[in-house]
């Protein structure tokens, strides 16, 4: 098992404490859960997306736990400005700030809120059942430039989290990295469904959802793979991940850090867990490994 010299590492214009940072969605609603990841071990965090209006999100249920995954279509559900607040305490962590938006003048207004705070904003441009947001954009490379220029035009470091959910997802990372982005976070979740056969109906209020977890690493590995091959920008590698190997595995498919969302639901001290098998004093230098698999 290859094992990491310990550190600070910078990455699309943040430094984080070590490569691993908690995922948009997980425990990312109050200050108070950001801080405790940060106490346990995460890097850096992300936030819950925030829009430019509250939202109360979908119908349930929401949340589905599956044998090798998590099934959600929460609904993008957030306090919007009000979310400002929560992050007074938090300093000058790396917080990262999701946003979202219908138009690149919204996802500018939200990011405004924030310009004092966040270390950083992760551009939702990916939520597979967000009518007008997320995926809705985010397959359109021209609106995912606009979009990324309207956020990156404000000179703070602007990711952008993209969808798996295309035919070509370089083509969506090139958009990116036209419109100004500092990194490109890959994936967020897989469109999916389940349906219960004793209801005869779909599990999910919103019947269609997006899948997280073991299921789609392998997804997710090929997507950071194709990503490194065509875009020059830092790629932060999200889904799946729940292990000390397969941090490693993102990093040599070409991630220099790596989201952990959903293992967080089965093992609340799953970065410690992590970050004591990864590094040590004497381990190597991480750029050794970042994209090795393409040599
Ligand atoms: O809130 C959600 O339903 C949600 C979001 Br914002 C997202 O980006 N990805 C996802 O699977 N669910």
């Amino acid at each position: 098992m290859v094992v990491l010299r310990t550190g600070p590492v910078a990455v699309g214009g943040v430094t984080l404490g070590n490569h691993l940072i908690l995922a948009a969605g997980v425990l990312g609603t109050t200050g108070a859960s950001l801080s405790r990841m940060l106490a346990r071990g995460a890097g850096g965090v992300v936030t819950k997306s925030i829009g430019p209006e509250p939202k109360n999100g979908h119908a349930g249920p929401c949340v589905a736990v599956l044998d090798n995954g998590i099934l959600n279509a929460m609904g993008l559900p957030n306090p919007s400005q009000d979310f400002t607040g929560e992050l007074g305490s938090l300093g000058q962590k790396p917080v990262i700030v999701s946003i979202f938006g219908g138009t690149p003048e919204e996802f500018a207004e939200v990011a405004g809120w924030f310009k004092g705070t966040a270390a950083g904003f992760e551009l939702n441009l990916s939520c597979p059942h967000a009518e007008g947001y997320g995926a809705a954009i985010g397959v359109d490379p021209v609106l995912v430039e606009a979009c990324t220029r309207a956020v990156s035009t404000l000179g703070m470091p602007t990711w952008v989290k993209l969808t798996p959910n295309v035919t070509d997802i370089t083509a969506i990372g090139k958009a990116a990295e036209r419109g100004g982005a500092t990194a490109i976070v890959a994936i967020n979740t897989v469109k999916a469904m389940r349906i219960s056969t004793a209801l005869r109906r779909p599990v999910l209020g919103n019947r269609y959802g997006g899948l997280s977890g073991d299921a789609i690493f392998p997804v997710a590995v090929r997507c950071v793979y194709e990503l490194f091959e065509s875009c020059k920008i830092p790629i932060i590698g999200c889904g799946g991940v729940s292990t000390a190997d397969k941090v490693v595995e993102m990093m040599m498919a070409g991630a220099q850090a790596v989201e952990i969302g959903s293992a967080v639901q089965r093992d609340i001290g799953i970065f410690e867990t992590i970050t004591n098998e990864l590094y040590a004093k004497k381990g190597i230098e991480p750029g050794e490994i970042v994209g090795c698999a393409h040599e």
